[in-house]
């Protein structure tokens, strides 16, 4: 056994390694987010970002969340959006049942001080995303990060590469990826990159931004917005084995609407 150990590492050389992972079409490692959207205590979606567009899909939160765990799950993307409304945290109890679902969760929505991000970590949320403040402040973002580490993610919201903001209401003059470099510089590890207008839209993801903040940012990005067919996560896979910093894609609407399964994106992910 040992000998066999012996040769097989001695034949694992970076060249035959890279080509074991090549032989492998489909396998990144790249993770997949169900995304649950909290407004007033419920799973809903809205259709890029706008308040009066809205579909309740769950009024328990709790109910996609098992769902999502019993499918394979490892992560879950939840965003408050009352809180990225209103500028305070306001589904509490509803992030604190999905982290009773034993997933790790990623919250965002209504973050912007450091007590909020305190509070969520202490209540069992793995990571907090902050985007307002992140934006306004960027200083912010490297205070969070020095002190919670990998535990704090920003998030970009885009629309025609320019940051939004408050719910994506207020769009304002500073471009994604500037903002992308700068966070990353600050010590963020992972930016939660969204494009707006692909958002709930079911039109597919804007793959050339993505590349584009891939590209041009040192730390990891989670690509979101418009994902709508399987060959859309496909292509990201493929987008994940050249960027290796491509950390995951997030999937709302998709698969609410059962376009494809979560165990088929996670059976080629
Ligand atoms: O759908 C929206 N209008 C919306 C949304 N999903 N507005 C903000 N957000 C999300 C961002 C990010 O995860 O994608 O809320 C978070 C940012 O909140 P804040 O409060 O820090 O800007």
């Amino acid at each position: 056994m040992r000998k066999e150990l012996k040769d097989l590492r001695q034949a694992l050389t970076e060249e035959n390694a890279l080509a074991l992972i090549n032989q492998q079409p489909f396998l990144s490692g790249m993770i997949i987010f169900p995304a649950i959207d909290l407004r007033g205590g419920r799973c809903v979606r809205l259709f890029q970002g706008l308040a009066d567009q809205e579909t309740v899909y769950h009024d328990d939160p709790a109910i996609p969340a098992a769902k999502w765990r019993d499918a394979g799950s490892e992560w879950i993307h939840v965003v408050d959006l009352d809180g990225a409304f209103s500028g305070t945290s306001v589904n509490r109890s509803a992030v604190e049942r999905i982290v009773d679902s034993g997933l790790k969760i990623q919250v965002g929505g209504g973050i912007r001080k450091v007590e909020d991000a305190a509070a969520l970590i202490e209540a069992g949320v793995s990571r907090v995303v902050i985007g307002t403040r992140a934006c306004r402040e960027p200083a912010f973002a490297g205070q969070l990060a020095n002190r919670f580490d990998s535990q704090v993610a920003v998030g970009i919201d885009a629309k025609d590469g320019m940051v939004a903001v408050e719910g994506w209401v207020d769009l304002t003059k500073i471009r994604a990826i500037d903002l992308g470099c700068q966070v990353a510089e600050l010590g963020i590890q992972s930016i939660i990159y969204t494009d707006i207008s692909r958002d709930g839209a079911m039109v597919g993801p804007n793959f050339s931004a993505m590349e584009e903040m891939l590209q041009a940012v040192s730390c990891q990005v989670v690509a979101s917005g418009g994902v709508s067919t399987i060959e859309d996560v496909r292509k990201f896979v493929l987008m994940a084995k050249e960027y290796p910093n491509l950390e995951g894609i997030i999937i709302g609407k998709a698969l609410y609407e059962e376009a494809f399964s979560l165990p088929e994106a996670l059976s080629i992910s």
